[in-house]
């Protein structure tokens, strides 16, 4: 029975069922009965593997195959009627070539199968700021999951009410899995998007990269409103005022770590709290104050499983104890429970590795092998989470003091430095480069440009999305948040992280904070303002941080910046007369300061 009498929504679910030709139709509703019958349903059929029930209580286990493990950007495309306006940064085709190609794969994909039609909603319900989709699919896995990451069911589709026709039509299906006919398209002119040929995470979770990033850059440009790649974290003062940061770095660069870290315990013990709003992705848009104030879109966390511990994450771990689905982890036989690379030093010797074979855990690993995937995730709400914020639900979202950038960079760029102002800032995010992760197939650890953490997800032309940040910056004016930029990943020559990172990254924030609040001077620096050495507290860490490490950390090595501005020179060529006069100007602007 349909959840909606929305004309646009029947009148599309129609032609989804013409195409696929599924033996039977059901709608996700979200009652608990509904969802426990399909968990029951996917155990039956090895779709989901129930893990130990007093362990890891509403757990289930999921394995993709060996070839469908990551999002697959070669494979990904935005189609506009224009090439130009996806831009140079994209794959595009024509929608009607796209189409043309795709409809014969989808034709009758779904014959013998069920197709699920889920109602979902990015951002609270009843938020302003949150939007409406639906997505079918073939996949019991997808509906399990997009549970946990969206607000999932028939209140979604009272959100939409019986006549808007403002939703974000998302069709998957899972076909062979076959990685030669694999496609993610997104259609941003038709509020659409077509996912085949996989079952893994960001391919086919449609609400999650497709729409909360792709399709939704594009809505934001045309609405004024921002959709980022951002995790969104409060710092509670001793006082108990709370500031509001969201941050960019590209996948598997440290958001679901910095969004829920533990203060070390000079901080906490001074009554420091970091609260978690999200994760992942940043819903931005200019409050009635005129500042601009930040949802998180989704419900839940799919996290990066591999380095997860109680001392780097204990917060991700505590989320991912139940009701949270595992993909691609080991599993250990012993207890039917999960393990990954650094969850603890004992991995199982009774294991099953995430491909599905039975290993000697320890001989396995010394023999070169790496028991679960290096992108094997968490799925696990959010309400899970011991330090989520208390503002996570609030429909009008948080208040953003600081906006910062970052990647991995085992050279060149300083631990952190803050942008002269929003321009500067705009230009700092186009020109983060980061050595690249599993979260993507293809090679690891290979320098890419990768601006605000953007590169797979920008929706449209890239040298347009920067006009729109210069755009939102003028309308915010000062009210605007500090911009910053942050490295954790600089190493010695051994290839050492030198900076401890993850909950000592409190001493960065700490910094940020006191700049947004301007009760701490700067060095002003060819690149930006870099804190004064004394100003950074590293109360606990003197040991490791020594003036010589501090040096190194904060340094800025005028030869490796001009090759930066030689290589960001290049890299803006691409964009042609679409690139923003400002951000030109800029680049121009850092040339001349660094030959001074
Ligand atoms: P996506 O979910 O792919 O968008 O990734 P993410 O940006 O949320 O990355 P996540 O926090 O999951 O971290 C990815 C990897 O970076 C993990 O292996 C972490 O252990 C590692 N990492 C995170 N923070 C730090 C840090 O401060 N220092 C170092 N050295 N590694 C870190
Ligand atoms: C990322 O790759 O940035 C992720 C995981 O957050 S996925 O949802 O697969 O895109
Ligand atoms: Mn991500």
């Amino acid at each position: 029975m349909s959840l909606t009498k929305n004309p646009n929504v029947l009148k599309w679910v129609d032609e989804m069922v013409a195409l696929t030709k599924p033996s039977k139709v059901e709608w996700i509703d979200g009652s608990k009965e509904q969802l426990e019958a399909l968990k029951k349903e996917a155990i039956s059929t090895g779709e989901m593997i129930e893990l130990n029930q007093e362990k890891l209580p509403g757990c289930l286990y999921h394995r993709t195959l060996p070839n469908d493990v990551a999002r697959v950007e070669d494979r990904t495309f935005i189609c506009t009627t224009n090439k130009e306006d996806a831009g140079p940064t994209n794959n595009w085709c024509s929608p009607s070539e796209m189409k043309a190609k795709l409809t014969p794969m989808y034709d009758g994909v779904m014959q013998g199968r069920t197709m699920y039609v889920i109602p979902y909603s990015m951002g609270p319900i009843g938020s302003p700021l949150a939007k409406v989709g639906v997505e079918v699919t073939d996949s019991i896995y997808v509906v399990l999951n997009m549970n946990i990451m969206t607000r999932m069911g028939e209140s979604a589709f009272k959100n939409l009410g019986e006549t808007s026709d403002d939703f974000v039509r998302g069709l998957h299906s899972k076909a062979n899995v076959d990685p030669e006919n694999r496609y993610i398209v997104h259609f941003p002119e038709e509020n659409t998007i077509w996912s085949i040929n996989s079952a893994y995470g960001g391919n086919v979770l449609l609400g999650k990269k497709c729409f909360a990033l792709r399709i939704a850059s594009f809505q934001g440009k045309n609405e004024s409103w921002m959709a980022e790649h951002m995790l969104i974290l409060g710092v509670q003062k001793p006082n108990g005022e709370v500031k509001y940061i969201t941050a960019a770095f590209p996948s598997a660069c440290g958001k679901t770590n910095l969004a829920m870290l533990i203060p070390p315990e000079g901080y906490v013990k001074d009554g420091y709290k970091v609260f978690t709003v999200g994760d992942d992705i940043a819903w931005m848009k200019q409050g009635p104050d005129g500042r601009l104030y930040a949802i998180n879109p989704e419900n839940g966390f799919f996290g990066v499983a591999p380095g997860t511990n109680a001392k780097s994450n204990y917060n991700a771990l505590a989320s991912a104890r139940k009701n949270t689905i595992f993909t691609n982890v080991a599993i250990n036989n012993d207890d039917n429970t999960v393990w990954w690379e650094k969850l603890d030093k004992n991995p199982p010797v009774n294991a099953t590795e995430w491909k599905g074979t039975k290993v000697n855990g320890p001989e396995y690993i010394a023999e070169g092998n790496k028991l679960a995937h290096p992108n094997s995730r968490f799925t696990a709400p959010a309400e899970n989470c011991p330090c989520i914020s208390p503002e996570f639900n609030n429909p009008q979202g948080v208040p953003v003091s600081a906006i910062i950038f970052g990647g991995r960079r085992a050279k060149t760029t300083p631990l952190v430095y803050q942008s002269f102002d929003w321009a500067h800032g705009t230009f700092i995010g186009s020109a983060v480069s980061s050595e690249t992760t599993a979260a993507a197939t293809g090679a690891v650890g290979v320098l890419r440009h990768d601006p605000m953490a953007m590169k797979p997800f920008c929706g449209y032309h890239m040298a347009d999305y920067w006009g729109h940040w210069l755009e939102m910056g003028e309308k915010l004016g000062d009210k605007a948040p500090k911009i910053f930029n942050v490295n954790w990943f600089k190493t010695d020559d051994e290839g050492n992280f030198i900076w401890p990172g993850y909950g000592d990254n409190m001493r960065v924030l700490d910094w940020i904070i006191k700049r947004c609040e301007g009760t701490v001077d700067a060095d002003e620096t060819a690149i930006g303002y870099l804190p004064k050495k004394s100003d950074l507290n590293l109360k606990g860490i003197e040991d490791e941080i020594t003036p010589e490490v501090l040096d190194e950390l904060l340094a800025v090595d005028k030869d490796l910046w001009k090759n930066e501005v030689t290589d960001l020179r290049e890299f803006y060529k691409q964009f042609g007369d679409r690139l923003p006069a400002k951000i030109k100007e800029e680049l121009d602007s850092l040339e001349t300061r660094l030959n001074k």
